[in-house]
């Protein structure tokens, strides 16, 4: 059974997934009509991903006692300078998603909620792993610079990374 207070942080987190989600598709967006089609593809998988982490949450909370809420979102952002610029947001998204979870397995040690502990730590290693594929994108993105070439062979190769990271990451 969740105390009231993991409930509401769960709930918060919940809201969380979810604008993250948005965000990602606002991203999508912006891509798919600047003719990013790869970048475009990666976006909305990450998206999904996002949105597959809400539903997580949302049958954590309702299985133990609790209620899931499902509320208002803030409205992303739609435009970005560059997408360099776009891909520093996820980065620094991605890096508050990750003190908000380290926040909760907190919250969950204190209350010694060690069955909420114990399934927060998909989440831990989760944002471990978007947080490495971020900084190898910026990476990337920084040595491409503004060659134009550079920009086609990414857009085509990101492809590659959302294939592979869907397939190493289907949440159950
Ligand atoms: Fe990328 O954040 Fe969810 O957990």
């Amino acid at each position: 059974m969740l105390s009231k207070s993991i409930e509401k942080a769960l709930n918060d987190q919940i809201r969380i997934e979810a604008e993250s989600s948005q965000i990602y598709l606002a991203m999508a967006c912006w891509a798919e009509v600047k003719g990013l089609e790869g970048v475009a593809g990666f976006m909305y998988s990450q998206s999904n991903e996002e949105r597959d982490h809400m539903l997580k949450l949302i049958k954590f909370v309702n299985e133990r006692g609790g209620h899931a809420h499902i509320s208002a979102l803030n409205a992303p952002n739609v435009t970005f300078e560059s997408f360099k610029e776009m891909f520093e947001k996820l980065f620094e998204h991605e890096v508050f998603v990750s003190e908000s979870i380290n926040n909760l397995v907190h919250i969950s040690l204190q209350e010694k909620d060690y069955a909420t502990h114990n399934f927060l730590q998909w989440y831990v290693s989760e944002q471990i792993e978007e947080e490495a594929m971020a900084r190898t994108i910026l990476d990337k993105i920084n040595l491409i610079g503004n060659d134009k070439g550079g920009l086609y062979l990414f857009d085509r190769d990101i492809v590659n990374l959302t294939v592979n990271s869907a397939s190493m990451d289907n949440p159950e």
